[in-house]
């Protein structure tokens, strides 16, 4: 095979033209850097610099360019179309090779036999165009040769696809990496049919997308030379990164020597963040990357800050965030931030309102004690707590000394004045059940207003009645005075009044009966006391069942001094306001409003029939005639049918004699005018005689039915002659029946 007009690269120095200009960081000074509109970057260069010694203008003498007619760059004798130097390649015109046939003379077979320019693998196509063609490519260097290449048939026209190489009328292949020194050679399977067909053959290395097939190419391609892309390198072939001498290395100032896809020699990388040519004796320069269009990835300009090698996104000063234009941007305050701070604002302006609301509540709550306890201490002082202290201080037994209570013990006993704690409300107020600190049981009673002006005598009464020691009457423990109302502190009876055991009461037999008597003696004993054996006569003043309590043993418990008065030694009576309860009423008393001892003892009398009845001393739901059991009871006892009015199961034949006398007894206590009612300790001794009696009776009742007998007769002869009072032996009792024959007819 016969190769014809090979092209060999020779290097022409033609004349070069200065035009435009270009950043002074890809030319030597000195130097031209334009041909025409062709860039010189270093390390290309034509010729030798004006100034620094008139050094080459190039790196070394491979890469030296010329500039032919002033428009047109060459390199050796291959018009350069494009030189880039951060990929280190080139764009140069290279040659077709043609075959028309072995004995024609316009056969081509270029050749680029340079070690250091390599066809770029990635940027190039090989392609063969004809009909019954071949074409290769062959590398040869190192002593081995590297062949590559295509065939292409026809079978008729109408099989041509223009702009398609696929093998018929063109085919192409990839070009493999590290192809120099090369040769393109273009063949024909049958030559001698050439001439006088109409395709002729061309191959060809041609820059990726720079070729369309058209099934004219096959009559004559319509151009010689296509764009090809070289790689080029610098040092010398058996030159790389690690062996290259210092004196020749390439890479400039902050640039790096990178040699990883190539075998010959090696190329020059600007480092990170730099920009330039890394073969320029000045190196790469920092990339300003805020002047960048993207502002290197900043939300603006503003918010970039660049420096040598390296920039950042900012947020501008009393901004926070991320200055990156994908990032969450820059705000005034992060948010994150203004959430912290607006959380921590708010816990401060919380935390200062709890602090102002809890000083406040102190202050409130100090202020609400020191009020409290002015109103404690006015109370008390209006209360009479000092005079009361003072009456106490006077007292010699300690024992009997009534205790003056705080307002808290109190409510703290009473759990706070609790509801359910109340046992009785009355006229003259509530009582609560309570528990002292002492796990004491008591009765707390809180009374209706109390006049101021009755505070001494109230007092009085304090002081008196807690000295009363007698186990038929409810033991005052102490009070409270600092409350508005005085509160009186009692022992808790344990088993209701004495009005409910009456009126409650089922099974009514001679049991009850004995009971009842029982506490009918211990009840008139207990008022006898008050009146006459007490320091000063008490008066009770609401003598009633209701305020006659009973224990676990139904001992009486008198109780409820509310309305009690006391009586000066050297009076016998006390007007005041006419108060107690209907039905128990002394009419006398009502009248006159002068308030005697006997007034208990009428109240006393109503006690005794209502346990005679068992009916209630007031009722409005009876009859009007007996309404008032206490006139209905008289007017029983005066035609002489007693017995139909004592409740029904209670009589029989062993007490009839002591249920009459009873009932007289009674009847002297409810006499009109109060002189003519008995004392209390007359009542009282009476039933205590009866009592010791009767036990005395049922005792001996087999043995000593006689007696019996015989005090039965004696009674029931009439109420009205009671003869013979020897048998009690006692004075009292026989004055109170004198008394009894001549009251009793009075009025009734
Ligand atoms: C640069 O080009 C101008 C004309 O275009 C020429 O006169 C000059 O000699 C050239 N300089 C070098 C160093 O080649
Ligand atoms: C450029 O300079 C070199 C020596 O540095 C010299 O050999 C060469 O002739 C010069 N070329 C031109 C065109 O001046
Ligand atoms: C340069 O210009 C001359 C005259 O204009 C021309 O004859 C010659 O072919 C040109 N050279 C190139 C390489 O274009
Ligand atoms: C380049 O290729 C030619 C053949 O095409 C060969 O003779 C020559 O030795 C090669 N050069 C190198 C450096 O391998
Ligand atoms: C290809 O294109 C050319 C010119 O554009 C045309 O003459 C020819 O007929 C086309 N061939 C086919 C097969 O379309
Ligand atoms: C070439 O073509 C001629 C005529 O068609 C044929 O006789 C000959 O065998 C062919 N040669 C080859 C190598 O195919
Ligand atoms: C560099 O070249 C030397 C000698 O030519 C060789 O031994 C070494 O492996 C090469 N290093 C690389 C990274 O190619
Ligand atoms: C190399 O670059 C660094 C940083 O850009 C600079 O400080 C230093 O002066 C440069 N060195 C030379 C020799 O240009
Ligand atoms: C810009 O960056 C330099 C170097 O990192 C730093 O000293 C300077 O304070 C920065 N300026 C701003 C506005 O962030
Ligand atoms: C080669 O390709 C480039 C872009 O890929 C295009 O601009 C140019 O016109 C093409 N040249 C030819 C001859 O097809």
């Amino acid at each position: 095979m016969e190769v014809k007009g090979i092209v060999l690269l020779t290097i022409i120095v033609a004349l070069l033209s200065f035009v435009g200009s270009v950043s002074s960081t890809q030319f030597l000074t000195g130097c031209n850097y334009t041909c025409g509109n062709s860039k010189i970057p270093y390390p290309f260069g034509i010729g030798n610099s004006t100034e620094q010694g008139n050094a080459p203008c190039y790196l070394d003498p491979k890469f030296e360019l010329s500039c032919v007619n002033n428009s047109i760059l060459y390199i050796g004798n291959l018009q350069v179309l494009d030189i880039d130097i951060l990929h280190t390649q080139m764009e140069v015109l290279f040659y077709v090779s043609k075959y028309y046939g072995y004995e024609y003379e316009e056969n081509t077979k270029p050749t680029l036999n340079t070690e250091w320019l390599s066809i770029s693998s990635k940027e190039n196509k090989f392609i063969t165009v004809g009909c019954d063609s071949y074409g290769y490519l062959d590398s040869t260097y190192n002593s081995n040769t590297y062949s590559t290449g295509c065939l292409t048939r026809c079978h008729g026209n109408e099989m041509f696809d223009n702009g398609t190489c696929s093998g018929i009328g063109c085919c192409q292949v990839d070009i493999p990496s590290r192809m120099r020194n090369i040769t393109v050679e273009a063949f024909s399977f049958n030559e001698s049919l050439l001439p006088s067909r109409i395709c002729r053959t061309y191959s060809f290395v041609v820059k990726n997308n720079n070729y369309s097939f058209s099934s004219t190419h096959l009559k004559g391609l319509p151009f010689k030379e296509v764009p090809i892309v070289l790689d080029w390198h610098v040092g010398e072939f058996e030159d790389n990164c690690s062996t290259v001498s210092k004196k020749n290395y390439a890479c400039m100032n902050n640039s790096f020597c990178d040699d990883k896809h190539t075998d010959f020699g090696y190329r020059c990388k600007c480092n990170k963040n730099y920009e330039g040519n890394p073969y320029h004796p000045d190196g790469c320069t920092d990339i300003n990357e805020c002047e960048t269009p993207n502002h290197g990835g900043c939300k603006s300009k503003a918010n970039c800050n660049n420096s040598d090698g390296n920039y950042n996104c900012f947020c501008p000063v009393g901004q926070f965030g991320d200055g990156t234009k994908g990032g969450t941007g820059c705000q005034p305050v992060k948010p994150h931030d203004r959430n912290g701070y607006l959380m921590l604002l708010t816990l401060i302006g919380v935390g200062a309102v709890l602090i102002v609301v809890f000083v406040g509540i102190i202050l409130y709550s100090i202020y609400q004690k020191s009020r409290l306890i002015k109103l404690k201490k006015k109370f008390y002082k209006q209360n009479g707590g000092s005079i009361l202290e003072q009456k106490l201080g006077q007292r010699k037994d300690s024992s009997q000394i009534a205790h003056i209570f705080s307002e808290s013990e109190i409510r703290k006993a009473t759990n706070n004045y609790d509801e359910s704690l109340i046992i009785g409300r009355g006229g003259f107020g509530t009582v609560f059940k309570g528990e002292l600190a002492d796990n004491t049981i008591v009765a707390v009673k809180k009374s209706k207003t109390i006049d101021a002006s009755q505070i001494d005598q109230f007092i009085n009464e304090v002081d008196v009645v807690s000295q009363i020691n007698h186990r038929n009457v409810v033991k005052l423990l102490g009070c409270c005075l600092e409350t508005q109302v005085p509160l009186l502190v009692y022992e808790f009876i344990t088993n209701g009044t004495l009005s409910d055991f009456i009126h409650t009461q089922v099974k009514v037999n001679n049991e009850t009966w004995k009971t009842r008597l029982k506490i009918a003696a211990e009840v008139a004993g207990a008022l006898s006391y008050l009146h006459s054996a007490a320091t000063i006569p008490i008066i009770h003043r609401d003598v009633k069942s209701d305020n006659i309590l009973l224990d676990g043993t139904d001992t009486a418990k008198v109780s409820d001094f509310g309305a009690s008065r006391l009586v000066p030694l050297d009076q016998t009576e006390v007007a005041t306001m006419v108060q107690g309860t209907i039905g128990y009423l002394d009419p006398e008393y009502m009248q006159t409003s002068q308030l005697t001892e006997k007034s208990d003892v009428y109240s006393f009398g109503v006690v005794l029939v209502e346990l005679l009845t068992g009916e209630k001393p007031f009722c409005f739901g009876r009859p009007e005639e007996t309404r008032n059991l206490a006139m209905y009871f008289l007017s029983f006892l005066k035609k002489g049918s007693l017995f139909q009015v004592i409740q029904g199961g209670m009589l029989n034949e062993g007490n009839k004699q002591e249920i009459k006398e009873v009932a007289i007894l009674a009847a002297e206590c409810l006499r009109v005018k109060g002189e003519e009612r008995p004392t209390m300790k007359e009542v009282a001794m009476e039933l205590e005689g009866m009592r010791l009696m009767e036990k005395h009776s049922w005792i001996n009742e087999d043995i000593n039915v006689e007696e019996s007998h015989y005090l039965l007769n004696e009674s029931s002869s009439s109420i009205y002659e009671h003869g013979d009072s020897s048998k009690h032996g006692d004075i009292g009792y026989d004055s109170l029946k004198d008394h009894a024959l001549i009251v009793m007819d009075d009025g009734r």
